[in-house]
């Protein structure tokens, strides 16, 4: 597996004297992915943060969050103390006193600072944001704090790599000049990481959370129930986390996450602007559930717990009523604990649940979804079943010519697409990736970048295509650095598919400023694949350790 690119470079010359008075010119203003909808850079407006900014906002709770979220992100790297004011007078009541000492500027716009500011009438949509930089600093406007949210992604991809160190660098924190308006091509945005095969720990999600954060993708789809384990407590059948949570792939010790662990995960997803969307897999996908309640079983019999990696030999009896107490239970539960509107009941490679019994256990369960009062996500499968209103279907094939889904799509569902042969995260780069499936072929970062969502399946308008997802199996994955290696680089190339209008589609361009991204996952210690279709630069971005001799002026 290889490990974060941080070693230092020895073969690297030291660098002339010249290079090192002369500042580098910053980054390019479109040198960000996913792309931005328009860019118009303007030179004579580069800008250079000053160790005295400050960082303006509106007196919007929403707003002073995000604030205090983009001073956190350039606190460490910089050392500068980024106090966040009011953007109308008055410095707010902030903890550390050092920043009450600062001045306060009465503007919008503070000269030297950084602005956010919400405009609701700017025209931006739910998540759209526009970001000027100056010579007088830098001002983001949005409709929404999610708005601001993803332009301060954008901010952060500006600066130099070196940002993103955890701690103190010396470096020029140099800004492009220009104006950048940007709103998503779709609204549904996402990552899907499977938690049942095996087990990550809170703690693992939330960072897998920073990573979608990034690229503003805004859903994170949760696969918490499969054959090999269970992993949400339930209160009214609480053997499904004590027993069926027990297990995962290859025999390890698995694991649950307690609802105030689930709420821990939420929350921290609903500050960076993500959605959960929890998946309990239904009527397949359950031995986990058997073992641990054979009376939900079809022979009412417990099987053995199951550590392989077959699917599609379980279910769980769509003729029992009681089967049904449990869904409705479950379902309940799980609703009660999650803010968003989405519930997702899986319905995948049920093999042995077939036509008729199939499709009326679904619309069951699409009802009982419907009365939880959300909205119900299910694998394509589901699309035989009828129609219920604003439902959702995620497309995993690989042959986009499926006429029974373009049916579920003229009855009124709507389609998040995720194809096996592109957006599966789970699928192997190469021949000699280390971990991974290769069931819908080898997925290279060209080949998760050069497909239309908005025109991938036949007979589907984009109008009924919600956004993307790229889902991550974790049959072969056990640990952080597993699940980071196969995310990047081809999150961001989903990210871009979903967020970026399609006329700036190039391979090409994509591949170099996925590039770019580099240095900063290797600044900031995070796993990533050196995939050999990307040109890397040669020499990572080693953040230097502050130098105290030198002030920022001497640098910048
Ligand atoms: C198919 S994709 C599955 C999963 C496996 C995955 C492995 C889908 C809805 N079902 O159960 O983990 O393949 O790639």
């Amino acid at each position: 597996m290889p490990s974060p690119a941080r070693e230092v470079d020895a073969a690297t010359p030291p660098r002339a004297a010249g290079e090192l008075l002369a500042p580098p010119a910053p980054h390019r203003l479109t040198d960000v992915v996913p792309a931005p909808a328009q860019v118009q850079p303007d030179p004579t407006g580069d800008w250079v943060l000053p160790a005295e900014a400050v960082i303006a906002a509106n007196a919007d709770p929403a707003v002073l969050a995000v604030a205090a979220q983009l001073a956190e992100l350039l606190r460490p790297a910089t050392g500068y103390p980024l106090p966040v004011v009011h953007a109308a007078s008055r410095p707010l009541p902030v903890a550390d006193a050092a920043s009450r000492s600062l001045p306060v500027t009465d503007t919008a716009a503070p000269v030297g600072g950084i602005a956010l500011l919400l405009d609701e009438a700017a025209g931006l949509g739910a998540e759209g944001y526009r970001l000027d930089v100056t010579r007088d600093g830098v001002r983001l406007t949005a409709g929404t704090a999610t708005g601001l949210f993803h332009g301060v992604q954008t901010l952060r991809q500006l600066l130099p790599p070196a940002i993103e160190s955890p701690t103190p660098v010396t470096a020029r924190w140099a800004l492009p000049g220009g104006t950048i308006t940007d709103t998503p091509r779709f609204p549904y945005r996402g990552a899907m990481l499977d938690v049942a095969r095996h087990f990550f720990a809170v703690e693992d999600i939330l960072r897998v959370v920073d990573h979608l954060a990034r690229y503003k993708l805004n859903h994170l789809h949760l696969h918490l129930t499969d054959d090999q384990g269970w992993r949400i407590a339930v209160d009214s059948w609480p053997r499904l986390t004590a027993v069926g949570g027990a297990t995962e792939v290859g025999g390890g010790p698995g694991g649950h996450y307690t609802k105030a662990d689930y709420q821990r995960i939420v929350s921290y997803a609903a500050a960076r602007h993500i959605t959960i969307v929890p998946e309990i897999d239904l009527p397949g996908h359950t031995n986990s559930a058997l073992v641990a309640y054979p009376e939900l079983a079809p022979d009412k019999i417990a099987p053995p717990p199951y550590t392989g990696t077959e699917v599609g030999f379980s279910y769980v009896d769509p003729a029992d009523e009681r089967t049904y107490d449990f869904i409705a239970d479950v379902l309940g539960e799980v609703a009660a604990l999650t803010p968003g509107p989405l519930l997702h009941i899986g319905g995948d490679e049920a093999f042995k649940v077939k036509g008729e019994v199939y499709t009326g256990f679904v619309e069951r369960v699409q009802r009982i979804v419907a009365d939880l009062g959300k909205t119900v996500v299910g694998w394509h499968q589901l699309a035989p079943a009828g129609h219920v209103d604003g439902r959702v279907l995620q497309w995993w094939g690989t042959n986009a010519d499926d006429p029974t889904t373009a049916d579920a799509v003229r009855r009124g569902a709507r389609l998040i697409l995720s194809p096996g042969n592109h957006a599966y995260l789970d699928m192997k780069y190469a021949p000699d990736t280390p971990i991974g499936h290769d069931w819908a072929g080898l997925i290279d970062v060209r080949k998760a970048y050069d497909w239309d969502p908005g025109t991938h399946v036949s007979d589907v308008p984009t109008m009924a295509v919600l956004g993307v997802e790229a889902p991550l199996w974790t049959e072969s994955v056990t640990s952080l650095a597993d699940i980071e290696f196969l995310l990047l680089p081809r999150l961001p190339a989903i990210a871009e598919l979903g967020w970026s209008p399609r006329a700036t589609h190039d391979w090409a361009d994509f591949r170099d400023r996925l590039a770019g991204q580099g240095p900063r996952w290797a600044t900031a210690g995070i796993t990533f694949h050196r995939a050999p279709e990307v040109p890397w630069p040669n020499t990572p971005t080693i953040p230097t350790q502050r130098d105290t001799t030198q002030t920022d002026t001497a640098t910048a």
